[in-house]
Order: C-alpha cells, then structure tokens, then sequence
C-alpha cells in the first residue's frame, strides 16, 4: 500500500509508536520556530529544562509585540535576543518580519518536520514541509529533547482541479475550502492537496492556502514539493534545500473531495468568523471605513505585486484609511526596488512596518463600528481592538478594488469598469536576499541573559488533586476563541507577565471572571470552565490555558475542544471532559458548585462523575487522554512531568 506525504515524512521521522491515524506517536523534529508572544515562556521553560543548546534548527522570530509602547516589548525583545545567543537559536529582529512568511522565505524545507509555537505554522506547508502549530512548551520540549509526540491525524485529499480565473486568488480558494469544512468538527485531520491545478498554483500562493487551514482546526496542510517548489526556493537561492516529494500513487485517504478551481469566485469571510464565507458579488457596494493588506496569508511579493498593479493610476477613497503591511524585508525592498511602494504612496496608502501589526489588533484599530476589509486570515469579534467593529476578510484583489471605490467590490466588476486586464504575473527569478536581521547565536555559555522587570517566571502547578470542590466560573456557548479566553491586541504586552495577563482571561465576556476565581483560589475552592462545542478555537496561544490555570482553574467541562488548546491544557494541568449527555450541559449553570471525588482514577479510567450540589444531579463525563497525558495531567503540567522524569 502506498503512501501519502505526510506519511512519508512521518514515517522518516518515526521515533516510537505505529504510525496509524488516531495514535499518538514520537518524531523527532528537525527545525522549530517561535515568535516573541508564546516565545519568552517558552524560552523561560526550556531554560527551567536545564539543557545547554536547542537539539533542533531553532529560530526565534519577534514579529507580534513590535510597537514598544512601553518598557515591555523591549524587555521581551532583550530577552529573547540574549538567550536565543547563548542557546544556538538564530534570532530574528524586529521589523525583519512576520516570522511565517520569513521561514518560508528563508528555512523552509520539503521533507522536513517543523513544530512552531503559533498555530499558522503549516504556511510551511506550501513549500512541501511538514508544519504543525503547537504550544509554546512543547517547543521547549522539542528543542530540549529534539523530539515531539502527536497525534497522527487522518488523512484527507482535497484535489484541486482546473485554474483560476483572472481575478480570482488562492484566497478565495481557502475561503471556499473553509466553507466546506468550516471551523469546527475538524480535530484530528491533516489536508493534502493535489490535483491538475497545482502547476498554476506558485509557493507564495499555496502558502496562503495552508495558512489558513489553521482557521479549519485541522492539525496541518501540505502541498508535494515539485518543479513549483523548487522553482521557489532557487529564486530563494536554496536550491540545495529541495527535494521532490509526493504522494504514492496508490497512498490511501480517509476521504478525498475534489474542487474546481476554475469555478470559484472572489469570496469574502463576513463577520465575525473565517467560515462564514459568502461570495462578494453577494454583498457588494456595503461601503468600508479601512482596508489592510498583510499578515502572514497575504503579504508575499505576489500579493503585492497583484496590488499594486491594480493601484495604478488610483487612489484610495478619500473615506477609506488604507494601509499596506509587506510580510518580510525581502518582499518590502523587492516592492521598493521594483517601484510598488511608489505606486502605493501615490495610491494614498500608509505603509506598515513588515509585523503582524494590525493582524493580532497591534494598532489600526477601526472606528467604532466601523467596516474593516483585510487580508487576514482571522475576525473574530473585537480582535481588531474594536469590540464592535465588523471585520471582513478577502483577497488582495478585492481589498484593493474595495479600498479605491470605498464599498465593497468584487474585483472583476472593478477591472470591466477600468478596462484592465488581467496581468501575467512573473516571479522573481531570484529574490534579493537580505538576511541583515538575522543574527547567527555565539553559543557562548557566558553570555547573560537579560531578564527585564516585565517577565517573570512562568508560575508553578501542583500535582493533579483526587478531590475538588469547584464552582462553575463561566458558562459560554460554541466556538470560544482563545482570544476570547486571552485577549490579544493592547493586552499582549503582558504575556510575559501571567498574573497581570491572568486579570484579562475572558475580560470582554465576564469581567469579573478572574477577580472570582481568584477570590475562590484563595479560599481553596477550585473553578471549572463549561463550554459548548470547539472551545479554543484559533491560535495556539498557551496563555488561554496558563492563565487560566494561575487563576486556579482545574477542569474545562465542553462538548468538544480543539486540537492545540487541548494539548495546552494537559500541559498546564487543567483536566477537559466532555458531557456524555448534553442535557447536562443545558442544565448546568454559572456559579453553581460541584464536587469532583475520586479522580486519579477517573483520569485514568477516562470516566469521570461530577456532583453538581446546586442542582442535585449527577453529571457523567469522558474524557480521551493518551496515556502519557494521563501522566502529564497528573504530575501537575508538561513541566512538571519533565523534571519528575
Ligand atoms: C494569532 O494569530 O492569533 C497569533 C497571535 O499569531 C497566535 C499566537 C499567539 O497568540 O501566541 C497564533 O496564531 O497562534
Ligand atoms: Fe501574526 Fe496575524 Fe499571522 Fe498571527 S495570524 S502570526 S498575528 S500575521
């Protein structure tokens, strides 16, 4: 029986277990990647290790917290610098870029295995790399150890068949992908493309389409490295990292859906999730306060360069605020040398520092209840740093369209009116590489790490109780964020600093939410957290358990939950059930105290029967740990677990 590629690449990296959807499995890593929110902790938590250098190809991106307001970005950025020297992890500096676009640029590698702690690692999927987003103490531990377990996923295929049509883009490609599967239901499944239309599809291009898998909550997405891929990387001038890579031909799928590529049109995600995708043609004309093009889905030099020539000749809406943010150094001096950036200026654009910036809600925040059209790949309610503001996300060919008649506009009915055809895009042949901000380590054991007064060490867990007496913190519904959880924007200079972050956990739901729960920490009384379907949804921030966990949370009690944050939460202690009945979940109520006896054994049973004594009823409840979680869970958290061992 043949193989997939994810197969063979696992199977090339196989360390313990069998390599069989649904089992856990050991692999070693070969490279790793960090950015500056998750990475201080996860920095702190590889020093707690004990190792004296990364056993992995590591680098250490700062792309998230590049405003500096304040002391604490900088502290952070001093931070990670010096230890990243003295660890042998190349360090990326501020301004050089957002570290997706750049590791593809720059590192990646068909074949290889590359863990990230931010969960749209699987950009790397385009290039024919495995690419899988976890959270931050796993790469601690990965780099530590040089090995990594997971979940082998099920494997589906998604064939793209046929080509674009002008004016249509990967974007919109994903979008309708994402219609598809939407953003939930999907844990435990990896996507595999292929299909007639992959030679039409260039490496910026099918980047965009594994990006944003992620929003899908699936565990990763991956291209074949072909004449396309090394296309792309001898243009990076790293031919010698390729290598062809595909799928057996006789590989077998757990399911295999097949699109026609040539039929799809310029979609739009509406507010406030990514799978709430309709056509543009279908809400044209609504009019749009702000339009932003960026973020690592779409911020490659193709997508500029498709901008720009658009932009010729135009300006943006006088009531529209336009800004564009390049995703790397190399794609912003491409713009520059190639004159793009002069086309934007005269376009009226404001030009972004290559970061996340407005992405993760770092500034540009629209007006109040304003109409923000972006490239992103997430708009989920109030991460934009405006609650109630409407963010829409599209392709850069309708942001511009949009952005120069100020509603709404399906690009196609834009070039008719202008009478533009549609460009033959050229890549570059080769890309100028500019590697200035990339510092190459010492590894000098003497080197000093500087720890500023914004970080502190991330707090400690005690072994998992066999009794609890709890009180239910908060009841929310289906599809809970881990930006609801943990806040990004302004909020994210304190991921360095848990108890400051730990007042924000689900501060624009319930504020008083950690305010009790620590009161009730203090008196001993444990919270429980209950939630409908795909509860932490989105990033693979770890601070949506961490935090948590420092205001005393001990179980998440939700109908499902997704894949990063449940790792997550086993690696800070925090037990997730599920309901066995979902009455209970109706029937359960905020403030209502449990109790919850006996359960070393119902972690390892699985089987766990909580008493809820404010409505004298039993509650049955599962939960599907492997047995080294079970093991994680009970030490008290991943850290823990590591240094018993
Ligand atoms: C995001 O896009 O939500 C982030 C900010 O990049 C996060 C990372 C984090 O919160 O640490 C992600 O995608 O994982
Ligand atoms: Fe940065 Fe946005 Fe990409 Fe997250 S999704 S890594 S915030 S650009």
């Amino acid at each position: 029986m043949g193989l997939t590629i994810i197969e063979k690449i696992v199977q090339k990296h196989l360390l313990s277990g069998e390599m069989k959807s649904g089992n856990e499995i050991q692999v070693s890593v070969d490279q790793t990647l960090t950015q500056d929110v998750l990475g201080t902790m996860a920095y702190l938590q590889f020093q707690a290790l004990g190792a004296d250098k990364v056993k992995t190809r590591s680098v250490s991106y700062v792309d998230h917290n590049t405003l500096q307001s304040g002391f604490e970005n900088a502290d952070d950025h001093i931070y990670l610098q010096t230890v990243a020297d003295k660890y042998g992890i190349t360090f990326s500096k501020p301004g050089n870029g957002i570290c997706h676009q750049l590791h593809l640029e720059r590192f990646s590698k068909p074949g290889d295995f590359l863990i990230g702690g931010d969960s749209h690692t699987p950009t790397g999927g385009g290039a024919g790399q495995l690419s899988i987003g976890v959270g931050g103490l796993e790469i601690a531990g990965a780099m530590a150890s040089g090995k990594f377990y997971f979940t082998m996923p099920k494997i589906i295929r998604v064939n793209l068949e046929g080509r674009l049509q002008p004016w249509c883009s990967a974007k919109d490609i994903i979008l309708e992908v994402l219609k598809h599967f939407t953003t939930k239901g999907n844990v435990g499944t990896a996507i595999e493309y292929g299909g007639s239309g992959l030679p039409y599809l260039t490496v910026p291009e099918r980047a965009t389409i594994t990006n944003m898998g992620a929003e899908m909550g699936i565990t990763t997405s991956i291209f074949p490295s072909d004449e396309v891929t090394q296309t792309f990387l001898k243009a990076q001038q790293r031919l010698e990292d390729w290598s062809p890579l595909a799928a057996d031909e006789d590989a077998v799928y757990a399911d295999e859906i097949t699109i026609d590529v040539s039929a799809i049109v310029p979609n739009i995600a509406c507010p406030h999730s990514p799978d709430q995708v309709v056509t543009v043609e279908s809400i044209e004309g609504l009019p749009v306060d702000q339009v932003l093009l960026g973020s690592c889905t779409n911020s490659s030099y193709k997508d500029l360069l498709i901008a720009a020539y658009m932009m010729q000749g135009h300006k943006a809406f006088d009531r529209v605020s336009f800004g564009i943010a390049p995703g790397s150094r190399q794609v912003q001096e491409m713009a520059m040398q190639n004159g793009l950036m002069t086309t934007f200026m005269d376009g009226g654009a404001r030009l972004f520092e290559s970061a996340c910036g407005f992405c993760c809600g770092a500034g540009q925040s629209p007006k109040s209840r304003g109409v923000s059209l972006r490239t992103n790949n997430r708009n989920y309610k109030g991460r934009s740093g405006t609650q109630d503001a409407d963010v829409y996300l599209v392709s850069p060919e309708t942001a511009i369209a949009s952005a120069i008649t100020g509603v709404i506009t399906d690009p196609r009915k834009f070039a008719a009116k202008y009478n533009l055809a549609y460009p033959t895009i050229e890549l570059p042949a080769e890309y100028i590489i500019n590697d200035t901000l990339f510092i190459k380590p010492t590894c000098n054991p003497d080197t000093e790490v500087v720890i500023g007064p914004n970080i502190g060490a991330p707090p400690k867990n005690q072994p998992y109780p066999d009794t609890l007496e709890a009180k239910v913190g908060i009841k929310l519904g289906d599809k809970i964020t881990t930006d609801d959880i943990t806040p990004a924007g302004s909020l994210l200079k304190y991921r360095s600093n848990v108890p400051k972050y730990s007042e924000y956990v689900f501060s624009f739901i319930k504020p008083d939410f950690a305010k009790t729960c620590m009161s009730n920490r203090d008196a001993g009384i444990a919270s429980v957290i209950v939630a409908g379907e795909s509860y932490g949804q989105g990033s693979s921030r770890e601070h949506a358990a961490l935090c948590p966990m420092f205001l005393g949370v001990k179980v998440v009690l939700a109908k499902s939950v997704e894949r990063i944050h449940s790792s997550n939460l086993v690696n800070f202690g925090i037990l997730q059930l599920t309901f066995v009945d979902s009455q209970d979940y109706d029937s359960i109520e905020d403030g209502d105290t449990l109790v919850l006896d006996n359960l070393h054994q119902g972690i390892k049973s699985g089987k766990v029967t909580i008493f809820n004594k404010t409505k004298n009823r039993y509650i049955k409840a599962v939960s599907s740990l492997t047995e080294r979680q079970k093991e994680i869970l009970l030490a008290g958290g991943f850290l823990n677990f590591l240094l018993d061992a």
